[in-house]
């Protein structure tokens, strides 16, 4: 009997020192793998107070500033649409060099500041000209349509002060603008699925449109020159004409490469370099062209897929190097709570971009 009861005790001994030792080593591994987790990323958040998305970069009055997406937190469900990318306002970033102290310059510009807008402040991007800073941004009108809206003000940073109407003739996502050697603005846009770009055909909406079969010609991003006021297009959009190396134009089956959201335009060594988001196969991608119209050959991958759903970047030369700026969901671990980031990006010989991994 009582040989029987200290066996008992001692089996419990065992089995509670056998379940803390598992315990203990549980906490050591879960430390190990949340400080792998740090570290597997090649670059940390540039600000952590906000989430913040979408970085378009520019070097203005010797500083980079940074002109993010400001993403906030919503019960939205997340769905295709991207409804749960329900952002309010704008805040302007910016720091001395690449690696220095970022300062958030506050809200530069509110949804409720916007006469036609109606919700969802994307991906913004920002120029310079004679005097005066344009922001340009997409937001949805009272009809539930995203258009491209710009404000403007006297300082880089903002307040901004946005146009009564959208820029008439645009409409879609994700602007980007892009100011050439002789002093010409482009405006590129465009982003399918909840950037609508789907139901544009020939600068008309048409609710109706569907997204393509994979069989047929993928839909193509839109260029139109600025008029100087940087207020209107001179002209209607055109599509930005995206090749394979043979010319052959991508079909919609051809996800890893064609168009989705997200365009860049950069110049280098007298190229043309259009870069973009592949959307649901997570790539920027990037092809080359001789003039900002287009056509544009494509060249490959830039930056490969992030944490996160979304991929979307900027590319600008500062301190005689080029930076890529792009964004992950590090912090949070949720598609629609992002943080921009920077990395070097390096090109070769012959003009091709090196390929960059957000993770070591
Ligand atoms: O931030 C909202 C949308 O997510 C952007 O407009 C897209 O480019 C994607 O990053």
């Amino acid at each position: 009997m009582h040989q029987g009861y200290y066996s008992t005790i001692w089996i419990k001994r065992a089995l509670c020192l056998f379940f803390y030792v598992a315990a203990c080593s549980r906490v050591n591994a879960q430390e190990v793998t949340n400080k792998k987790d740090t570290g597997k990323y090649a670059s940390q958040p540039l600000v952590s107070h906000i989430y913040t998305a979408d970085p378009s970069a520019h070097y203005f009055e010797g500083k980079i500033y940074i002109y993010p997406s400001h993403d906030t937190a919503t019960q939205t469900t997340e769905n295709d649409n991207g409804d749960h990318f329900r952002m309010a306002d704008y805040h302007i970033l910016s720091m001395d060099a690449i690696g220095g102290k970022v300062t958030d310059h506050g809200v530069a510009l509110r949804v409720e500041d916007v006469p036609w807008a109606s919700q969802q402040l994307w991906a913004p991007d920002a120029a310079f000209s004679k005097g005066t800073y344009y922001l340009y941004f997409p937001a949805k009108d009272k009809q539930g349509i995203f258009r491209i809206g710009v404000a403007t003000s006297t300082r880089p940073e903002g307040p901004f002060t946005a146009e009564k109407d959208p820029i008439a003739g645009t409409y879609s996502i994700d602007p980007c603008v892009f100011r050439d050697d002789d002093g010409s603005f482009y405006l590129y846009f465009g982003g399918i699925w909840g950037g609508q770009l789907q139901h544009w055909n020939n600068n008309r909406y048409d609710a109706a449109a569907k997204l393509r079969n994979k069989e047929e010609p993928a839909i193509l991003p839109r260029v139109a020159k600025l008029s100087p006021g940087m207020k209107s297009l001179e002209g209607e959009a055109a599509e930005v004409k995206i090749t394979d190396s043979d010319g052959r134009q991508f079909m919609e089956k051809d996800n890893d490469k064609r168009f989705f959201e997200a365009a860049w335009m950069h110049k280098y060594k007298g190229k043309y370099y259009f870069s973009y988001s592949t959307g649901d196969t997570h790539n920027i991608v990037y092809a080359i062209g001789d003039s900002p119209y287009g056509p544009f050959k494509y060249q490959g991958v830039i930056l490969k897929p992030v944490d996160g759903w979304t991929n979307h970047h900027s590319i600008i030369e500062t301190g005689g190097k080029w930076y890529l700026f792009y964004h992950d969901t590090q912090l949070s671990g949720k598609t629609h709570l992002r943080n921009v980031k920077v990395t070097e990006l390096k090109y070769n010989s012959d003009g091709t971009i090196q390929p960059v991994s957000a993770f070591r």
